[in-house]
């Protein structure tokens, strides 16, 4: 057979020819079960769940007619995609691009298994042009963890990657929906069409595809339902997000009294959470504190200090509870700089109840110095931490980056993103600003926003919008 594709880069047609075109869908599955590529019984998954079915599709490089079939229905399914190279995910999808990558006379790259540091440019096998697009080929898709993972590698290496494609999919949907709001993802087979294939030609019953239904079902149930939060203050968070609609956090960074309370009475209705920097009030006094628990109170919002605690254990212990503000007393979240090591959590919570935190991890300024390892790093600290650790303070100029981000975010904790306005731009001291979209649709769960609404010429009609837009993209990413 064959078929004709447009490079988009160099405006040329190219003949493409697919050699076999025996293959089909069906085909496919029915030898990856005669292999044994997909198992049966009871098999325990990486996750702890005992998974009725499994697939591995290793053995498949030994069976030329079911990998140069698989490699036909990928081309059949890509071909009219725009991108400069492909690459497989080493090592099952490897030989599969291999193929592709023949068939369409399109070069082939891949990514080292055994990383190098990033940037060494060394960790890319293939000579590539930067800027170019990747389409990356894996072989069966569960979580998207790993194609996520291997999508940051190329971009830390210059390339773009805004295609996936992946042989099986056995997400249930569910990843999917994720993947598309940073990457195209393109499944050849879905769970559900295996079990349709293999039912009808008798290789499975009724009794064991339903039940492999039910376990995918509750598996994707678990993951969202929230059962892995332990921590209470970030149930509540998460109660109010929904109760209010509003994933709209209002970063309130006035001067005086008058202007604070001006500003919540326009806001309040609309908002989940309020973020202060106490210290910049020039007319703080205790009323202050009562007057805003009142209207947490009444507007059913959550205090939040943005402390940005950054000490040695005992010294924060004290910022924390004492001093004039007396944070600990009235602020439900704080903000908190891991760099000192877990001894600041120490010194921060213990023996206090009801109270959590927010961990910086890639701040909105331009030239932080928190690279990816420090990233890392302060999610396995609060990962640790989680009973007083609700989430991370994650900020990034895209979507994609930010999407990154959140794949590496421990499950049960949560991603606030600030810097975010309506329009894309900087400040004078190069605080950066991504838009509503994008931050909700890199996974943001709240965005901050001060100045976007605080200067706005109607404070309240501006508020309703970040909430609305906001909103929508959160709502319409549930499952
Ligand atoms: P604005 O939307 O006006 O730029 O305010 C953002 C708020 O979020 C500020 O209070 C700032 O201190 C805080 N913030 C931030 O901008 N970037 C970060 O990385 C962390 C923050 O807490």
């Amino acid at each position: 057979m064959i078929v004709y594709r447009i490079n988009s880069k160099n405006v040329q047609i190219k003949q493409i020819i697919i050699k076999h075109k025996t293959m089909t869908k069906e085909l496919f599955i029915l030898r990856l079960h005669d292999i044994g590529a997909i198992k049966f019984g009871e098999f325990t998954l990486k996750s702890g769940h005992k998974s009725p079915f499994y697939f591995d599709l290793r053995d498949m490089i030994s069976y030329p007619e079911i990998l140069s079939g698989i490699a036909d229905l990928i081309v059949d399914m890509i071909k009219d995609l725009d991108f400069n190279y492909i690459s497989g995910v080493p090592y099952t999808a490897l030989p599969i691009a291999t193929l592709v990558s023949d068939i369409m006379d399109i070069p082939l790259i891949y990514m080292r298994k055994e990383e190098k540091a990033y940037g060494t440019k060394n960790n890319i096998i293939g000579t590539f042009e930067k800027g170019s697009k990747c389409i990356v080929i894996d072989d069966l898709i569960t979580t998207g963890e790993s194609l996520m993972e291997t999508a940051k590698k190329f971009i830390a290496e210059g390339l773009k990657v805004t295609d996936f494609a992946v042989a099986i999919d056995r997400s249930n949907n569910i990843e999917q929906k994720i993947m598309n709001n940073a990457c195209n993802l393109h499944s050849l087979i879905k769970l559900d069409e295996i079990l349709n294939i293999l039912e009808s030609a008798n290789r499975i019953s009724k009794g064991q595809s339903v039940n492999i239904r039910k376990f995918t079902n509750s598996i994707n149930l678990d993951k969202t339902n929230e059962k892995n939060i332990q921590n209470i203050i970030t149930k509540k968070l998460l109660l109010k997000i929904e109760a209010k609609k509003s994933n709209l956090v209002l970063s309130l960074d006035v001067d005086n009294q008058k202007d604070f309370f001006k500003i919540i009475d326009k806001t309040a209705k609309h908002i989940v959470m309020l973020k202060t920097h106490i210290d910049i009030l020039n007319d703080f006094d205790k009323d202050f504190i009562i007057k805003l628990k009142e209207y947490a109170l009444i507007h059913n919002f959550m205090i939040f200090e943005d402390r940005k605690f950054a000490d040695i254990g005992n010294t924060v212990r004290k910022q924390y509870r004492d001093g004039i503000y007396k944070i600990k007393d009235w602020a439900n979240f704080i903000t908190v700089h891991a760099l000192p090591g877990e001894g600041i959590l120490q010194g921060l919570f213990e023996g206090v109840e009801n109270r959590s935190s927010f961990l910086l991890a890639k701040m909105s300024s331009k030239g932080n110095l928190m690279n990816d390892t420090y990233t890392r790093n302060v999610f396995n600290i609060g990962e640790k931490y989680s009973k007083n650790v609700s989430g991370y303070i994650c900020h990034a100029n895209s979507k994609e980056e930010l999407r990154l981000l959140k794949n590496k975010i421990p499950k049960g904790q949560l991603m606030l993103m600030p810097g975010v306005k309506l329009k894309a731009g900087e400040d004078e001291t190069g605080q950066q600003y991504t838009t509503v979209e994008d931050a909700m649709q890199g996974g943001a769960d709240c965005i901050i926003v001060g100045r976007g609404i605080i200067e706005a010429e109607d404070i309240e009609k501006t508020a309703i919008e970040y909430k609305e837009r906001a909103w929508k993209i959160y709502d319409d990413a549930r499952f």
